[in-house]
């Protein structure tokens, strides 16, 4: 198991100014933000350099489809620089959803790291939000980014656009019961038991409803799960690549889902995790209605 670098190295990445001592470093967690990329050429150097400077041992994954646009080679580059940064490259556009299965099994298998973030490359989730995810993660095993807790935070979005996730949001809710005003955002921190939990392998969706899938898995099984708000701003550069059949894909996956409530009773959450936050999930008592496949 690669261990994650407890440390950027000395020369070639010196410490930005303000930077944690090491014994501060050492008490924090070990942080792993997976990010899937396909053609970010544009925004994603900046994006790691500003993740880099977050006060938290934090490593970072690209997970790239073989961008034409360079995107690869240009997190190759800064990679040769600083251990902290990690490249999956993938053969070609195999699809958003595979990209974070791809970056969670690199997670778990290559690293020790204890939270795993997953977020967008295009700006449109902001580094400095990271720490308030780290706080409500000490009671928490997955905290959900939300564009719809506090009103609606959603910055320059066409009004269509904002109509389609605020109504698939609605019709996520009540169709699967998950009780959550965000479940298809991509912006969000799991604990890696959370992770290993899941039937990483189960899930085909590649675009929305990919989010809601691990959501939805993680609340079956009872982890305790938050949703905390953030600002969604546009992306700052580059093209989305959401389409029509990831809208399509999202109806049929919600209803997938939704009637696989009605073979169980609904889930329970667990007791609150002890603020130390070092209780074993593995050592919970199974409840009723609980840890069905998801
Ligand atoms: N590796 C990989 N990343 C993808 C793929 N599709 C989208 N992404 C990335 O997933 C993130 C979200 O996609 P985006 O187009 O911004 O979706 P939107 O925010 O819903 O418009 C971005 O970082 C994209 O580069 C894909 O097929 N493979
Ligand atoms: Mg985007």
């Amino acid at each position: 198991m690669t261990q994650l670098a407890d440390a950027p190295r000395a020369v070639r990445n010196p410490a930005p100014a303000g930077a944690m001592a090491p014994a501060e470093a050492a008490a924090r967690h070990k942080c792993l933000v997976v990010i899937p990329t396909y053609n970010e050429r544009e925004t994603i150097g900046e994006l790691i350099s500003q993740l880099l400077v977050v006060p938290e041992r934090l490593e970072i994954l690209v997970v790239d489809d073989a961008s034409p646009d360079g995107t690869a080679e240009l997190v190759k580059a800064l990679a040769q620089d600083d251990r902290r940064i990690h490249l999956l490259e993938r053969e070609g556009k195999l699809g958003l959803g595979s990209a974070y299965v791809a970056g969670f099994h690199y997670a778990l298998a290559k690293t020790d790291t204890e939270f795993v973030f997953q977020m967008d490359a295009d700006f449109s989730h902001d580094p400095a939000a990271i720490p308030e995810f780290l706080a409500a993660m000490e009671e928490d095993d997955l905290v959900l980014g939300s564009r719809y807790l506090n009103g609606v935070t959603v910055v320059n979005w066409p009004l269509k656009r904002l109509f389609l996730s605020y109504g698939a949001n609605l019709y996520t809710r009540i169709i699967t019961r998950l009780p959550f005003k965000d479940a298809t955002g991509g912006f969000k921190c799991f604990r890696r038991e959370v992770l290993a939990a899941l039937d990483l392998d189960g899930i085909h969706s590649d675009g929305y409803s990919f989010q809601i899938e691990t959501t939805y898995q993680a609340w079956r099984r009872g982890f305790r799960i938050r949703e905390i708000p953030i600002i969604f701003v546009e992306r700052r550069a580059g093209v989305s690549k959401m389409n029509r059949r990831i809208v399509w894909e999202a109806i049929f996956v919600v209803w997938r889902l939704g009637l696989a409530n009605l073979l169980r009773s609904l889930p329970r959450p667990r007791a609150p995790r002890p603020l130390n936050g070092s209780a074993p999930l593995g050592s919970a008592p199974p409840r009723a209605g609980v840890g069905g496949a998801g």
